[in-house]
């Protein structure tokens, strides 16, 4: 995941941090027992989604998303992850259980695999927790028991549809949101221009029947394209910031070549 520190970095004000219940890191890469309000005290829940479309084919993300502890697409560099499941670097089958460690931001990531599916024609499903961890930039704490990123083959298997969505409990859940709204959606932005830069638009403006199933079953119905590059933006934590949040994220998208962690 990339950081901008520049675009983020009005929302930082003195917010003191309450969460004092929870050990940062977690090395276990355990989650804290649920409170009233779901979270761990100090902890307030949120949720934030990501839609974004590239117009690539599924294999073609694949290649680039399809190994757990490659993270080159979002921003960790070649080899600086590891996992506890060295069986599946050479088979690249990950299994529930799969732990993947690296840092970044100042934080250490601890990322546990729920469920993990890639069939050849899609879609990819990738779930996982997130262990507590503190981005110190920002003042905030946040981690997530479902942390979760599909790829759905769309436009006939001309595009492929991401989803990234987060349940995450974090110290401010304002801060949280924005902070992993604009991890996730640069990661989606990576994606495309690793594989060549293009901006999807529409099913139509990539040629043949963009409205006709695809082959092996996938439908242009099944996609839930965005017009690139805005995002469409779900965040309960956020309420009435979603417009600013919006802006903040293609903001920071271009913002990033100036400064990313
Ligand atoms: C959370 O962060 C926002 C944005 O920085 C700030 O306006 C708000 O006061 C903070 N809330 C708490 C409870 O600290
Ligand atoms: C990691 O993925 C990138 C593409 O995103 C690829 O170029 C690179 O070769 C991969 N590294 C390894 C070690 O597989
Ligand atoms: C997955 O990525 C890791 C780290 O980049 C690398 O060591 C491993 O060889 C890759 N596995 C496959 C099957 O490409
Ligand atoms: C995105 O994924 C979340 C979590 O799986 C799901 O609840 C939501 O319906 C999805 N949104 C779309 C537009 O597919
Ligand atoms: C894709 O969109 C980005 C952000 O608006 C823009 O900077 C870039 O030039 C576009 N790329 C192409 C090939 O149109
Ligand atoms: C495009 O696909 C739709 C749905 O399968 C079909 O009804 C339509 O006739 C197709 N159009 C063309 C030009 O092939
Ligand atoms: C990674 O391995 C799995 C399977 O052996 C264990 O269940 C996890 O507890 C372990 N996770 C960590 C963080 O070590
Ligand atoms: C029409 C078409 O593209 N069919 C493909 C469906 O997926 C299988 C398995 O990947 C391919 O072999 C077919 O060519």
């Amino acid at each position: 995941m990339k950081l901008s520190l520049n675009t983020l970095a009005f929302l930082m004000t003195a917010a003191t941090s309450v969460a004092q219940t929870v050990t940062i890191p977690a090395t276990t890469g355990s989650l804290p027992p649920a409170g009233p309000n779901g979270c761990a005290a100090g902890y307030y829940p949120g949720t934030d989604t990501v839609l974004y479309t590239v117009p690539y084919t599924y294999q073609q993300v694949l290649s680039v998303i399809g190994n757990y502890t490659n993270l080159t697409w979002s921003g960790s560099p070649a080899n600086s992850v590891t996992t506890n499941n060295s069986a599946a670097l050479a088979s690249n089958d990950w299994t529930p259980g799969t732990a993947r460690f690296y840092d970044i931001a100042g934080a250490h990531v601890i990322e546990t695999i729920t469920t993990y599916s890639k069939p050849a024609n899609g879609p990819y499903v990738e779930f996982h927790t997130l262990a507590p961890l503190r981005i110190a930039s920002y003042d905030v704490d946040f981690y997530g028991d479902f942390d979760g990123q599909v790829w759905q083959p769309v436009c006939g298997g001309r595009a492929t549809a991401a989803n990234f969505t987060i349940n995450f409990c974090a110290s401010n859940a304002t801060t949280g949101a924005a902070v992993l709204h604009l991890l996730h959606m640069t990661d989606a932005v990576t994606v495309g221009q690793y594989l060549g830069g293009q901006n999807y638009t529409s099913c139509a403006a990539l040629g043949g029947n963009g409205t006709a199933t695809g082959s092996n079953g996938t439908s242009a119905a099944s996609g839930t394209a965005t017009s690139s590059p805005a995002a469409v933006y779900t965040g309960a934590a956020v309420g009435q910031a979603t417009g600013v949040l919006g802006a903040l994220a293609v903001a920071g998208i271009v913002a990033c070549a100036n400064l990313c962690l």
